[in-house]
């Protein structure tokens, strides 16, 4: 440690400053797509950081060493003769086509007359980095490398990576220098992708113990299969000794990396105390990623890293892996470098709670794991996991080069927002709290009645199909019952289109009982002030507001005669509130067309039309997972309703 002396209010103080190791070499920018085509694992992206560690005056006060070389023996302590050997041949003696054939017949890999040098120094510099901290020369560091190497297996190249430059590093101190006391290592891999390279060569071996966190999205994203599963826990006498949080969403920020520490990481850490920790540092799961889609800040990743410092007398060896966006990724890394280097105190955060689908990942992780890791076998508590966002409920199509709606990433953030405002909202309107305490029953009669598609209106969020997310309702509690029932009213669709489901037509019931007709309906048990809620989005209107759509007296109203027209909502598509009886004394409401709207349609001055698709099939969901009818069923009852004449 070096002993830097400092003047603060006139008075000498003795301040420690760690020793933080840094390797940085411009040869690995040389690494490059053969035709000089764009791609997002580019040469500026270590550049960057190093720059910014630079202009920031941060490499300055860190132990700058020259990149080297890996050794072929080292490299073959985690890969095959083969592999070191194509790795090495590609260099300058090839021509590109040959090595654009190799890179074709790879996953994901582009190859030049210098990525195999690249491919040396990058093994190389992670091996004399943990070396040196191994030794005690460095406290920690950060090698600034590329290409990148945790998808990198045994015998193949993939996901941008040729070597496996973490578990090069690991092998060497575990295999090659038991001089140095290192008999426990922890890899934690907070790249968004998952480390399944790395999870490879140490499935059996319990002396490292590999920890993951990574979107799968049941197994859909980037590298694609079972490999990152929390199922996956090692074997033999590695059995437990691997953990992954398989993140089943995108957009998952430092609530939710923070939770996975604090619930998994951080106590099993404890439980393992391990020797030397090497983070495999992809930056990927960055706020303006392109590829990643979360959303962790500097402020993030710098909480995730002090917290690992108290660990292995805070000997650390990041690696850079992924990370894509420049900018994100030389905020993060400067971070980072400042924890190291113990330089000051961390500023608070703001995000607000963990996903809902964090929660039952780190629940089922701990499950999981608990057998083998004590720490993680007591329930977390029915307090901790109530402390979440409102998951949409399906989401805009996840690929690996995810293009985020901007009107989802809005919403997030509002409803992230929306529960600390929630009671504050409460105590202003108080018609809120009044009608919060009575119960009614919504009985909607189209697509609605899948389930998924009408917690919308109370959560937020859209499902597949639909063109416009909901705000959802103040009140978020999912419905307390759902039964369904059928009701002397007749289904009719009409309008030319509406902003949920684009063009065609949408269901009403006629606002008026006909013992001829028959209409299905699904009945969910909410507050008065939901339905408030979810009557306000379904005529397009602002939920927050200062009075009810329809009160207590509005209730009773509706009650006695049978259908009101609140003011509110009188010229929108669903202007009529009509009561359709009790059940189980509590009254029973549904939302449809006011009768003179209802006389339009039948004269033809507003047009009848059939539902658009995916209000169709939406609608159908609802029938069949309701248990209400055969999907063929469903679809006939939906066809004669459009096809019948009022
Ligand atoms: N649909 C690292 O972050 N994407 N590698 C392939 C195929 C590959 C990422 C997309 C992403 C590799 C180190
Ligand atoms: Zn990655």
């Amino acid at each position: 440690m070096a002993i830097n002396y400092g003047d603060c209010d006139g008075k000498v103080v003795g301040k420690v400053e760690r020793t933080v190791g840094l390797i940085y070499d411009e040869t690995m920018c040389k690494h490059d797509t053969p035709d000089g085509e764009d791609h997002p694992e580019c040469p500026d992206r270590i550049r960057v950081i190093w720059e910014k560690l630079q202009l920031a005056g941060v490499s300055q006060r860190c132990v700058v060493l020259g990149s080297s070389k890996a050794e072929d023996k080292h490299l073959q302590l985690v890969h095959t003769k083969d592999h070191v050997n194509l790795v090495k041949t590609l260099s300058t003696k090839q021509k590109d086509y040959r090595r654009n054939k190799i890179a074709s017949q790879l996953n994901s890999i582009y190859l030049n007359g210098s990525s195999s040098e690249a491919a040396y120094l990058a093994a190389g510099s992670v091996v004399k980095l943990a070396e040196k901290v191994a030794q005690g020369e460095l406290d920690s560091g950060f090698a600034i490398v590329r290409p990148p190497g945790h998808h990198a297996e045994t015998d193949e190249a993939m996901g941008f990576c040729l070597f496996n430059n973490v578990a090069v590093a690991a092998s060497y101190l575990l295999n090659e220098r038991p001089d140095l006391g290192v008999n426990k290592i922890l890899i934690v891999d907070w790249d968004v992708h998952h480390g399944n390279g790395t999870q490879k060569m140490f499935w059996k071996d319990p002396r490292v113990l590999f920890f993951s966190v990574h979107r799968h999205e049941y197994g859909s994203f980037y590298p694609a299969g079972d490999d990152g599963d929390y199922d996956m826990v090692g074997e033999g006498l590695g059995e437990g000794f691997n953990i992954n949080v398989p993140w089943d969403q995108g957009r998952c920020g430092d609530a939710d990396y923070l939770a996975a520490w604090d619930h998994i990481l951080i106590p099993v850490a404890r439980e393992f105390n391990p020797d030397i920790i090497l983070l495999s540092a992809g930056f990927d799961a960055a706020i303006g990623d392109p590829l990643g889609g979360c959303r962790v800040t500097p402020y993030g990743y710098s909480v995730m890293l002090k917290k690992l410092m108290e660990f292995a007398h805070g000997k650390i060896v990041m690696a850079l892996e992924g990370g894509y966006n420049l900018d994100s990724i030389a905020k993060s890394s400067l971070a980072c470098v400042e924890v190291l280097l113990e330089d000051k105190e961390i500023q608070a955060s703001s995000e607000a709670y963990p996903f809902e689908s964090t929660w039952r990942v780190i629940q089922a992780v701990r499950k999981r794991l608990c057998a083998y890791w004590p720490s993680l076998a007591d329930e977390l508590s029915w307090k901790l996991i109530n402390q979440k966002v409102p998951t949409p409920i399906i989401l805009i199509s996840s690929s690996d080069s995810e293009t985020e709606d901007d009107a989802q990433g809005l919403l997030d953030q509002m409803s992230k927002l929306s529960i600390e405002n929630h009671q504050v909202d409460t105590a202003r309107t108080s018609w809120r709290a009044d009608l919060a305490k009575v119960d009614v029953w919504y009985a909607s009669f189209g697509s609605n009645m899948w389930k998924p598609r009408f917690l919308c209106y109370i959560q937020g969020g859209l499902v597949e199909g639909m063109k416009k997310a909901c705000v959802g309702s103040m009140d978020k509690s999912p419905p307390k019952e759902i039964v369904w029932k059928t009701f002397p009213h007749r289904l009719f669709f009409g309008r030319e289109s509406s902003p949920s489901w684009g063009v065609g037509g949408v269901g009403f019931a006629n606002p008026l009982a006909n013992h001829n007709d028959q209409i299905h309906m699904c009945l969910y048990r909410i507050t008065l002030e939901q339905f408030n809620d979810v009557l306000c989005q379904e005529n397009c209107l602002n939920v927050d507001t200062d009075l009810p759509v329809i009160d207590l007296a509005g209730l009773q109203l509706a009650e006695n005669k049978g259908a009101i027209i609140p003011e509110a909502v009188s010229n929108s598509w669903y202007g009529s509130v009509v009561c359709l009886g009790k059940e189980c004394d509590i009254p029973i409401l549904t939302m449809t067309c006011t009768l003179s709207v209802f006389e339009k349609f039948k004269s033809g001055e507003i047009h009848l039309r059939p539902p658009a698709k995916a209000y169709a099939n939406t609608f159908i969901r609802g029938l069949v997972e309701g248990g209400r009818f055969s999907a063929e069923e469903a679809e006939a009852y939906i066809d004669k309703a459009a096809s019948t004449p009022l």
